[in-house]
């Protein structure tokens, strides 16, 4: 444990407490730890189970850069896929959406965020920085007052950790933004009548680019982790269930909804994983209160349309690392308030972005045949026209982040 002393009641102190070890925990222990701020993480579940959760797969250029500043981009360096482009069909009809060139030259990279998880955590080892895995009724105390402090369980013995700041990175469920009094809360929130039913399989991807497609039958998405191992999504009803399903039907289903060329070259197998998330927006105005600091799910969940979860996470992460250099090297607590208001910005455009996309590409059950014509209309605007284009791709590639000061 760097720094941190532990003494005989069980007492540690760091600077800065990190709850939950997904990438926001992660990405932010890796940065602070290479800038010599001391901080520990602690993560309700194993490591193994956090890797088991199959999530994201697109990097925007700054996640990725940041990754890379963190020291865990080698292997994304390596394995990675770029993609310059991304695609679109719109009841089977094919479109290629060139990123690259609508963006001003970015584009975007195909890596899964199990294998950024799992290089963050192998930096961490090497580092020597402490992740205590299986930490149980963590508890956030004095957060508004000079000295902090979290408590927590493991292997049934009771520990705490005395600290300056507290850094949720614990997701939509966890505990740092129960910890907030209600009464300071400003949240926003809005829930999408479906979910979507991912499936992963060990075939070669049916394109090289993402296909986005919107289908009267309801939205799908073929995308990809490598060139053997293909990741594919259906719009379902938010009333299915897993026992709604089997892979037979996935495929049936899936080969509806993209293009027909697709579903004739369409490779199927075994699934390696099954799984439904629900759809919904999400933002808490209130990412900073006290020590608290929100990062990531923790203050705000898209809907998977846009890619913009894991990126968000990790614009929030940079603008935390900056700011707490500051705080430490040069005593600048006069740029806490900066925090919320660097990522909000972002944030909210990000909301908007994915929100879009998800009316834009999915198939609502109650709309009627006007609102489906308006829909086919919207989309044969955007993709044929340059500005539509345009601001497809600024925004999935991603938007840029401001500055402390
Ligand atoms: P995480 O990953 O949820 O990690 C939070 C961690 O905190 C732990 N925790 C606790 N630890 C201690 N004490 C407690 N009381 C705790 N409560 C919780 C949890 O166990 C967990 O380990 O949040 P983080 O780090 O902020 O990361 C956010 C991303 O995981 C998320 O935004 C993305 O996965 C969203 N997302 C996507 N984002 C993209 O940028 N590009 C994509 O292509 C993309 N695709 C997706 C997605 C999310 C999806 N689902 C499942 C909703 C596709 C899907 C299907
Ligand atoms: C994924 O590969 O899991 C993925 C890709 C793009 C999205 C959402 C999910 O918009």
């Amino acid at each position: 444990m760097t720094k941190a002393q532990a003494n005989s009641q069980a007492t540690i102190k760091t600077q800065v407490a990190i709850i939950g070890a997904g990438p926001s925990g992660l990405l932010l222990g890796q940065l602070l730890t290479k800038a010599g701020i001391d901080n520990i993480i602690l993560e309700r579940k194993s490591g193994d189970y956090v890797l088991s959760r199959i999530r994201a797969g697109v990097l925007e250029q700054g996640t990725a850069d940041l990754i890379r500043e963190a020291g865990a981009g080698v292997r994304m360096d390596k394995e990675g896929i770029i993609h310059k482009g991304t695609d679109f069909s719109f009841q089977g009809e094919h479109h290629h959406l060139d990123l690259e060139k609508y963006s001003g030259g970015k584009h975007v990279i195909v890596y899964g965020q199990t294998e950024v998880t799992r290089d963050l955590m192998d930096e961490r080892k090497k580092s020597g920085a402490s992740t205590i895995y299986e930490a149980d009724h963590v508890k956030l105390h004095d957060v508004d007052s000079e000295s902090p402090y979290v408590t927590y369980h493991h292997n049934d013995e009771p520990f705490r950790i005395n600290c300056d700041y507290i850094a949720g990175c614990d997701g939509f469920h966890g505990v740092t933004r129960k910890s907030i009094p209600q009464d300071k809360l400003v949240e926003y929130e809005k829930v999408y009548p479906f979910g979507w039913l991912g499936l992963m399989s060990d075939t070669p991807p049916v394109h090289d680019e993402l296909v986005y497609c919107a289908h009267e039958r309801g939205f799908a998405l073929c995308s990809m982790r490598s060139e053997t191992r293909s990741r594919y999504y259906l719009q379902v009803p938010d009333t299915d269930t897993i026992d709604n399903w089997n892979e037979e039907k996935f495929w049936d289903e899936l080969k509806r909804r993209i293009p027909p060329e697709m579903a004739e070259r369409l490779v199927t197998g075994p699934a390696l994983e099954m799984s439904i998330a629900p759809l919904r927006s999400y933002v808490c105005e209130t990412m900073q209160y006290g020590k608290i600091f929100l990062l990531g799910d923790a203050a705000h969940i898209v809907p998977p349309t846009g890619a913009k979860g894991l990126n968000l996470a990790a614009s929030d992460v940079e603008t935390a690392f900056r700011l707490f250099v500051k705080i430490y090297n040069e005593g600048r607590t006069d740029l806490i308030p900066r925090y919320q208001e660097i990522c909000l910005a972002r944030v909210w455009k990000a909301v908007r972005f994915s929100w879009w996309m998800t009316m834009f590409l999915h198939r609502f059950e109650s709309a009627g045949r006007f609102d489906f014509r308006v829909q086919q209309a919207e989309f044969d605007y955007f993709i044929h026209s340059e500005a539509g284009n345009t601001t497809i791709a600024e925004n999935y590639v991603g938007l840029p982040l401001e500055e402390l000061e």
